[in-house]
């Protein structure tokens, strides 16, 4: 195990640009929103400063309404499409115009906790500083991302999923037109095998999108009227009461009690709203596509997200361990991202079917939080073992547990360090 930690720390250090972390090499030369909140809790385990240090250079790139981009272009490079050209958001420092889930949240409070432990000096300053920002793009995602109240929070684009070309988008996404303004000029396929990766048509769609708000001049409001994807998701918004309720803890802890009653009442809102996706016919929670009004019942890791933010009661928690356990069966890694037995599965073809070392750190989570250890650990020791068997790839395909996609991938480099 000492030396795959050791290699864990060698990845982290090898990605770091200077205080930020990129996902790895060259396929993605940036600072990636979630990919650095998890990259943080990583650090946390053995570098409280640094831990602090990826937070704050996220945050460097927040909008003035709130929203925290989903990349942040601190220094140029030309091995990734789309760049800031494409993206024209005029932001001081270059980023992205949409978002990522916010796992900030989750991660600040486990940076706050490690650097208490530590008893690390200026640790109170530094978290009410990242507190202060969280809190701003937690406002941004109610206001913006959910103008009616719903309780859940909608996506404008796939690739806010963090879960790009998940067979969850199929139906909403092929109402998106393949016609774009901006020439696709993919690097992607030039850094791995292109039967790993989305396709182009997904690719025409994805920079469509994106054209489309780049003219509504990323004006939030204009977005949210013309936007041709709208997804009310629930891996995200499970994600966000998560860290609703990490943040609503530090806002407690830090004595701010009218941010703590403004995010405890967010965190109710959301909780109901979850509990009315769950499908019992099913055995998981369904998203919504609010163009066509249609629930998304493409069988993907998202239906079972929400036990990260929810108490369940006894009876749904075991039925949906009791169908993660179906769709487990014969995989050498679980958890599978869609279940295997449909026609669209494709166990090497990234969002489409393989198994992801974060995506199963917040199963376990959930797992635990609701009164199913066993199944927990079982996905915990497979995680670990396809890490120390094939390395820290971006991804492992679960019924062989070959790793694909980039190597020395350091959000998979903070999963071992968080889970070994
Ligand atoms: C687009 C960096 C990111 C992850 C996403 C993953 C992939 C980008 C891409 O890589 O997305 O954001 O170009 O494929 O899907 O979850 O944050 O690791």
């Amino acid at each position: 195990m000492t030396k795959h930690l050791d290699e864990a720390y060698r990845i982290l250090a090898a990605n770091d640009r200077g205080g930020y972390t990129v996902p790895t090499d060259r396929l993605y030369p940036f600072q990636w929103n979630w990919d650095s909140a998890f990259v943080a809790m990583g650090f946390s385990t053995y570098d409280v400063d640094r831990a602090y240090r990826e937070l704050e250079r996220l945050i460097e790139g927040q909008w003035a309404d709130g929203m925290i981009p989903h990349i942040i272009f601190h220094q140029p490079s030309d091995t990734y499409f789309p760049g800031p050209d494409v993206w024209r958001t005029s932001h001081t420092i270059p980023t992205s115009g949409i978002t990522q889930p916010p796992v900030f949240g989750m991660a600040l409070r486990a940076v706050h906790e490690a650097a208490e432990k530590a008893g690390t000096d200026g640790a109170t300053a530094r978290t009410l500083a990242l507190l202060r920002a969280a809190l701003k793009w937690h406002r941004w995602w109610y206001t913006a991302r959910d103008p009616e109240g719903t309780g859940l929070v909608a996506l404008l684009h796939p690739w806010e999923s963090g879960s790009d070309n998940s067979p969850a988008w199929d139906l909403a996404l092929a109402q998106v037109p393949t016609t774009t303004d901006t020439p696709v000029v993919r690097k992607d396929t030039g850094h791995v095998d292109a039967s790993m990766r989305p396709r182009d048509e997904d690719y025409r769609r994805f920079i469509h999108l994106v054209d489309a708000y780049a003219s509504c001049g990323w004006d939030p409001v204009k977005q949210w009227e013309k936007a041709p994807f709208k997804v009310a998701e629930v891996q995200t918004t499970a994600i966000l009461l998560k860290t609703g309720e990490d943040l609503e803890y530090l806002a407690r802890t830090l004595e701010l009690e009218s941010e703590a009653e403004e995010l405890a009442g967010y965190n109710a809102r959301t909780r109901n709203a979850l509990l009315g996706q769950w499908r019992s016919s099913l055995s998981r929670f369904v998203s919504r596509d609010l163009i066509s009004g249609q629930d998304i019942d493409a069988p993907t890791q998202a239906g079972f997200l929400p036990l990260l933010g929810l108490d369940l009661d006894p009876n749904m928690s075991t039925a949906a361990a009791a169908e993660m356990k179906l769709w487990s069966e014969g995989m050498k890694v679980p958890f599978p991202t869609t279940k295997p037995s449909i026609s669209v599965w494709e166990p090497k073809r990234y969002w489409r079917g393989p198994a992801w070392a974060v995506i199963n750190w917040l199963l376990i989570d959930g797992l635990i939080r609701n009164g199913q250890p066993d199944m927990a650990q079982s996905l915990r020791a497979s995680t670990i073992g396809a890490i120390e068997s094939e390395g820290f790839a971006e991804y492992f395909d679960p019924t062989t547990g070959e790793g694909c996609g980039g190597l020395g991938f350091s959000w998979t480099a903070a999963a071992y360090l968080w889970m070994a």
